[in-house]
């Protein structure tokens, strides 16, 4: 005999794009582009179980529902419009008493014509997304991440790597000065809201938070006079959870993406290693991948 432990269902990859337009100026436009996963949870066994259709709320209509909500309600910021998408289909569907709602915003950034900030004409400025998840139950608790990803960065100096165990494994150099790079996988968790008034209240802190973390990120990588990536990812954790008191837990993914200096001394002499080297190999792989998860002390 088998039984079911774990069951969740959903339509992935819903595109769309929203343009909403000033409430005072209609020529000024904004531009949302999202990639949407819907997921939901319920008295769905039967389905698996019993090949009876009857409690299945069509991933068809998922993508259809996504679309119409997206029309009726604002987009942004995504974590609200999330949770809106979510908290509907608990109240919709009784038997449904989960929905889990991911979105991926693609960037649109409005570029300058003549230095001045053009009304309708946007720029895809970097593989970089914004990530938003809602998981919403039917009471009306909801739990609401945010993250960035593919953030690609480099710095040509200003982070070193030694002081690691040296054996009979280890090949690596030690340098006080290395080129760093890594793509940013960053997520950050905000204490749970009661109902969906409570997240819409929250607008303000989920775009902040955004806005944030990404500055701080982008600063620490650069400013810090990096003794790791490990330090690095540490301290821009410590810094999101101190600038904003509704975040309860900071994670960050980072690939080290490696630059080997290339010895050219077989030429001439030429020296490009240690504190000569300007040309460098990029590593497509094998890659370092340091991940961490930080909260604040009880
Ligand atoms: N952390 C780094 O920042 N660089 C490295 C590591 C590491 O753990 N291992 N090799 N190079």
């Amino acid at each position: 005999m088998v039984h079911l432990t774990a069951a969740r269902y959903g339509k992935d990859n819903i595109r769309l794009l929203k343009v909403e337009k000033d409430a005072t100026n209609p020529k000024l436009q904004y531009v949302y582009e999202f990639t949407i996963r819907v997921m939901l949870e319920g008295d769905i066994a039967e389905a698996y179980t019993h090949a009876d259709n009857t409690p299945i709320v069509t991933t068809d209509s998922m993508k259809n529902t996504t679309h119409i909500l997206a029309k009726k309600n604002p987009v942004s910021p995504p974590e609200v419009f999330a949770a809106v998408l979510g908290h509907h289909f608990v109240t919709e569907y009784a038997h449904i008493h989960k929905a889990f709602i991911h979105i991926i915003q693609h960037r649109w950034t409005r570029y300058a014509v003549d230095g001045v900030p053009h009304d309708h004409s946007f720029i895809r400025d970097g593989a970089e997304v914004r990530v938003a998840d809602a998981e919403v139950h039917e009471c009306g608790k909801t739990f609401i991440s945010s993250g960035i990803s593919d953030l690609l960065v480099l710095k040509s100096t200003g982070s070193a790597f030694y002081g690691y165990i040296q054996d009979k494994f280890t090949t690596l150099k030690e340098t006080r000065d290395r080129i760093m790079s890594t793509s940013v996988d960053s997520v950050w968790k905000f204490k749970p809201y009661d109902s969906l008034d409570d997240v819409k209240a929250a607008a303000d802190t989920f775009a902040e938070g955004y806005d944030s973390a990404r500055t701080i990120t982008l600063k620490t990588f650069a400013l810090d006079d990096s003794a790791s990536v490990q330090a690095t990812l540490f301290k821009m954790c410590k810094l999101i959870l101190s600038a904003n008191a509704d975040t309860i837990e900071v994670s960050y993914s980072l690939p080290n993406k490696h630059y080997f200096d290339i010895d050219l001394s077989w030429f001439e002499g030429l020296k490009n290693t240690g504190e000569d080297a300007q040309v460098y190999a990029p590593q497509s792989n094998p890659n370092g991948l340091i991940t961490a998860t930080v909260v604040r002390d009880e």
